[in-house]
């Protein structure tokens, strides 16, 4: 059998989680602010698209209150990507509180209620909130009381509805998605794939 050499694996091994890693991480995190970009969709089958990458992407915006406004986005998580948290960084005005709800899939159906459809929570952001991360306290919509919290850990791959609004007052806000990833370090990778590499090769001295 013809037994490529060590230098021919080495080279192709490095090449190869060079590639995996600028394919899974190729996505910038978006910084979208509607004063530059335009305001998020009104239209539940047709939320604004924003793909998020590693590290924290930004999203600013403003509800006009009333019925007026409505922010609806559909936020896609790429695989080996995973949101560990949204965090308010910044909230102003509103009456007692804008509302941000998260849904699996990527359209909305209709406004959210009791009944709506596989909601993963809810929650009111308030001045008070400013610098918390919201995720691991959603609240499921229909659970009687505040407590206890069903807050998620992360958002895995995959795309998921989110619904800001303000019934009362105008408001303005900020919010932080903050991702990680799920592979592997590429250099660990490349540390286990090498030290093998060695191994192999001591054996067929
Ligand atoms: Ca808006
Ligand atoms: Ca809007």
């Amino acid at each position: 059998m013809n037994i490529p050499s060590n230098n021919f694996l080495k080279r192709n091994l490095v090449i190869c989680s060079l590639a995996f890693a600028s394919s899974a991480f190729a996505q910038t995190p978006f910084n979208f602010d509607e004063s530059t970009s335009g305001d998020l969709s009104d239209a539940y089958l047709a939320p604004t698209p924003l793909t998020v990458g590693l590290g924290n992407n930004i999203l600013t915006g403003a509800l006009s209150g009333g019925t007026n406004d409505l922010d609806l986005i559909e936020l896609i998580v790429p695989e080996g990507l995973e949101v560990t948290g949204i965090r308010l960084l910044d909230f102003e005005g509103g009456l007692n509180g804008s509302f941000l709800l998260v849904q699996p899939g990527s359209t909305l159906s209709a406004a959210p209620s009791n009944s709506f459809r596989d909601p993963i929570g809810f929650s009111i952001l308030s001045p008070g909130g400013i610098g918390t991360d919201v995720l691991p306290t959603l609240i499921l919509p229909g659970v009687p009381t505040l407590a206890p919290f069903f807050g998620v850990d992360t958002l895995t791959a995959g795309s998921y509805a989110i619904w800001l609004n303000e019934t009362g007052a105008a408001s303005t806000y900020s919010l932080q998605f903050e991702t990680a990833s799920t592979i592997p370090e590429p250099s660990t990778t490349v540390l286990v794939a090498l030290a093998t590499l060695s191994l192999f090769s001591r054996r067929r001295r």
